[in-house]
């Protein structure tokens, strides 16, 4: 089929998790345009398909890290979830629940591969080009690829020769892993890490785990859910939606409207003590100036070693554990359940590879500067090339030819994080520059599809078939982006959030730290202006409609 036969979309999604279904109802169902959805994976869920390592576990807790409302009241009220914080399988299963219910399969294709998308500007809609070489065209094309979503593997020395097994968390092995006897080694102690080595160092016969950076991990507090809770719960649902789109993170509790040091030193203990106990992510929104001023920010800091030192036997070990370089939240804080106490096994070794650098993999172990360990299989718990790193695997390219990928070189350049310049009728799903990863994912993600839902009915209510941001606006939201993370203490951390962690990009803060409540402000405000800062134009105008 020549290009000028394809038969053209109205929208064309890609990604199938969280993001990509709602926006595959908003469209299909709210809008009524012709949508598909193309999905790499075999089968729905996204982050929550391909993370099945041991352990796995979202880090928001379940009953607002799911579709609110705005969706379904009567999925709220039907989808009881049993834990607090949900394990993997619960997740997936909960997105597989909503596919049928609102029947989005039939639009989907899974196994499809985006290799390849360019926006024809003579026909105004995007041309896409899959692995297997299908094509698709559509008026556009909405990106819904997650945050973390491109595994990071490190290119150590001698990887591929090691003879035992090799497992990347991000791409597990659906049939599982026994690890029954093995002497196993974990690579990296962020939150996947931290989640995973307690289950394994149950089953391995020996652990070592191999950490760069500690991090200031948060007691998780994983607990069932009691018929009780998920009652109340479930009757104070409204509010709890209306505070998770107003505060900072997009949770129903907002950051205390105190400084840390406006309080007597025990007070701010049993502060903590008190975040400590709930568990979860309310530490860091005991003091309003922790993620701000770098005293305040010691005290949580401090806080939170002295609580590792509490758990951890050896003295020693402790303190290979305990965070020194990096305030506290400036990298993403693993929540544990047990992770210190795994340090008191007899099974499991610590190896500070900042001290004593991973040198090689070798046939046999992992080599660093004090010796090789000798292992029979090999867990990279090593993350993820975030924000960007999906984005740019699609070969998205723009007017006259231009490729995302060269254009956000320096640096990237984006509007309110969910559109670009020179690249028309595309949209990003939390992409870089929005809250995304610094809030809960699906609060952002219902934020943003909803807002392009109301953008394209307001595009086709006026006749209007092209939208774009201006360089100006693209310009002013990079600026304001800029300045509101110069006042934060974020780019202090050699972290994921700054793209520390993958050689050669860009380090800037991929994420906007302005906040949820405010973001969605601006968003709004956008929106209540004509879309402000966005060029529109009606078939074969050049100037603005
Ligand atoms: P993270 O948080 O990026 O953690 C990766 C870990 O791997 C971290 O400890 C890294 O150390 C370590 N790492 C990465 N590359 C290397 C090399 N080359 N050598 C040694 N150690 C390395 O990824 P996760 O999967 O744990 O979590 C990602 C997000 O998923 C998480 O934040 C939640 O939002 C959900 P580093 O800290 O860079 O020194």
């Amino acid at each position: 089929m020549s290009e000028t036969d394809l038969p053209e979309l109205d929208a064309l999604v890609v990604g199938a998790g969280f993001s990509g279904l709602y926006m595959l109802h908003r469209l299909r169902d709210t809008l009524g345009m012709s949508t598909v959805v193309l999905e790499a994976a075999d089968d729905l869920g996204g982050t929550w398909y391909w993370n099945r390592y041991p352990g796995a576990r979202c880090d928001s807790e379940s009953y607002f890290y799911s579709f609110s409302d705005r969706l379904s009241e009567d999925l709220l009220e039907e989808w009881t979830w049993t834990e607090r914080f949900a394990a993997q399988p619960e997740i997936l299963r909960y997105l597989q629940h909503v596919a049928e219910r609102f029947d989005l399969r039939r639009d989907i294709r899974f196994g499809t591969t985006v290799t390849a998308a360019s926006w024809d500007d003579d026909a105004g809609r995007w041309l896409v080009t899959t692995a297997d070489g299908d094509r698709y065209a559509a008026r556009f094309l909405i990106t819904a690829v997650g945050c973390l979503s491109t595994t990071n593997l490190p290119e150590f020395p001698g990887r591929d020769e090691f003879r035992g097994r090799s497992f990347h968390t991000g791409l597990w092995p659906h049939e599982g892993v026994d690890f029954t006897g093995q002497r196993v080694a974990v690579i990296g102690t962020g939150a996947t890490g931290v989640q995973l080595i307690p289950e394994v160092a149950e089953e391995a016969a020996h652990v070592t785990v191999f950490q760069r950076t500690p991090n200031y991990d948060i007691a998780g507090g994983n607990h069932p859910v009691t018929a009780e809770f998920d009652r109340r719960i479930k009757d104070d649902y409204r509010d709890i939606w209306a505070r998770t789109r107003d505060t900072a993170f997009g949770f129903p509790y907002d950051v205390a409207d105190r400084t840390a040091l406006s309080v007597p030193e025990d007070e701010r203990q049993e502060i903590f003590e008190d975040a400590w106990a709930q568990g979860g992510f309310r530490l860091g929104t005991t003091f309003n100036d922790l993620l701000l001023d770098e005293d305040a920010n010691e005290t949580a800091a401090e806080f939170l070693r002295n609580k590792i030192r509490e758990r951890v036997d050896d003295p020693e070990i402790a303190e290979m554990l305990a965070p020194k370089d990096h305030p506290f939240f400036t990298k993403r804080p693993p929540l544990e359940n047990g992770y210190y106490e795994t340090y008191n096994r007899d099974n499991v070794t610590l190896v500070d590879v900042r001290r004593s650098p991973i040198e090689a993999i070798t046939p046999t172990g992992v080599r660093t500067a004090d010796g090789e360990y000798e292992v029979d299989s090999i867990v990279y718990a090593t993350g993820f090339d975030a924000m960007t790193g999906t984005l740019f695997k699609l070969g998205i390219t723009g007017r006259d030819g231009l490729s995302l990928v060269d254009k956000w070189t320096e640096g990237t350049r984006t509007y309110l994080g969910i559109a670009t310049h020179d690249f028309p009728n595309l949209f990003m799903i939390t992409g870089p520059q929005s809250p995304s990863v610094l809030s809960n994912m699906p609060v952002s993600i219902e934020q943003h599809v909803d807002w392009v839902t109301d953008c394209l009915r307001h595009l086709r209510d006026q006749g209007i078939e092209r939208i774009e941001p201006t360089a100006e606006a693209e310009e002013g939201w990079v600026a304001h982006h800029d300045e509101v993370t110069a006042t934060t203490l974020l780019p202090r951390a050699n972290s994921w959030w700054v793209g520390a962690n993958i050689p050669g990009k860009h380090r800037t803060l991929y994420p906007y730290a302005g906040g949820v409540g405010v973001y969605r402000g601006i968003c709004d405000d956008v929106a209540a202006k004509g879309y402000e800062g966005f060029t529109l134009s009606r078939a074969g105008a050049t100037a603005p409609a």
